[in-house]
C-alpha cells in the first residue's frame, strides 16, 4: 500500500512537472542574422548638391547601427572604390553575420563615402524593424529611404 502510494505520488509529480514545464515555455522570440547587404540605389550628390568626391566617384561602405545610431558593425575596411550610379548594385557578404537580437528595435544600415583627407561623407541610412517582417519571415528585405535603397538578406533563427 505504502509502495503504491509512493508510485502514484511519483507519477503525480511527473505529470505536474511536465505540465508546469509546458506552461512556462513561451514561444521563442524570433531573431535575425544579416548575411549580406546590398546597395541598390544611392544619392547622386551630397547634401550640398556636390558630387561625393572632387575628381571621381564615391568610395562606398556601410556600418550597421542600433536604434540610437551606435555603430556595431564597421564596414570601412570593406569599402568599394569609385562607385558610379552605373556600377550599382554593390553588395557585401558579411565576414561575421550581424545578429539582431531584439527585433522590436530598429537596426540601421548607414552608407558612407570614404574620404582620406576629411571626415567620411554620410550618404544616408535605411532603418529595418525586423518585427514588421516576423509574420512572413522573408529572408530578403528591400527598403528605401530618400534616394537610398538597401537590401539585406539573412536568416531567421
Ligand atoms: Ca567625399
Ligand atoms: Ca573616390
Amino acid at each position: 500500500m505504502k509502495r503504491i502510494s509512493k508510485i502514484i505520488l511519483g507519477l503525480a509529480l511527473a505529470i505536474t512537472c511536465s505540465s508546469c514545464e509546458k506552461e512556462t515555455t513561451v514561444a521563442p522570440v524570433a531573431k535575425f542574422k544579416i548575411n549580406t547587404v546590398r546597395v541598390d540605389a544611392m544619392p547622386v550628390v551630397d547634401f550640398n548638391n556636390a558630387g561625393w568626391d572632387l575628381f571621381d566617384d564615391a568610395d562606398v561602405f556601410f556600418n550597421i547601427e542600433d536604434e540610437n545610431h551606435v555603430p556595431y558593425y564597421l564596414g570601412s575596411s570593406y569599402k568599394v572604390g569609385n562607385v558610379a550610379q552605373a556600377d550599382l548594385p554593390v553588395s557585401w557578404s558579411l565576414t561575421s553575420q550581424y545578429d539582431i537580437k531584439d527585433i522590436s528595435k530598429i537596426t540601421y544600415v548607414a552608407l558612407f563615402d570614404y574620404d582620406v583627407l576629411d571626415e567620411n561623407d554620410a550618404m544616408g541610412y535605411v532603418g529595418f524593424k525586423m518585427q514588421d517582417y516576423e509574420a512572413g519571415k522573408p529572408t530578403t528585405i528591400t527598403k528605401t529611404s530618400g534616394a537610398l535603397t538597401v537590401t539585406i538578406t539573412g536568416i531567421w533563427y
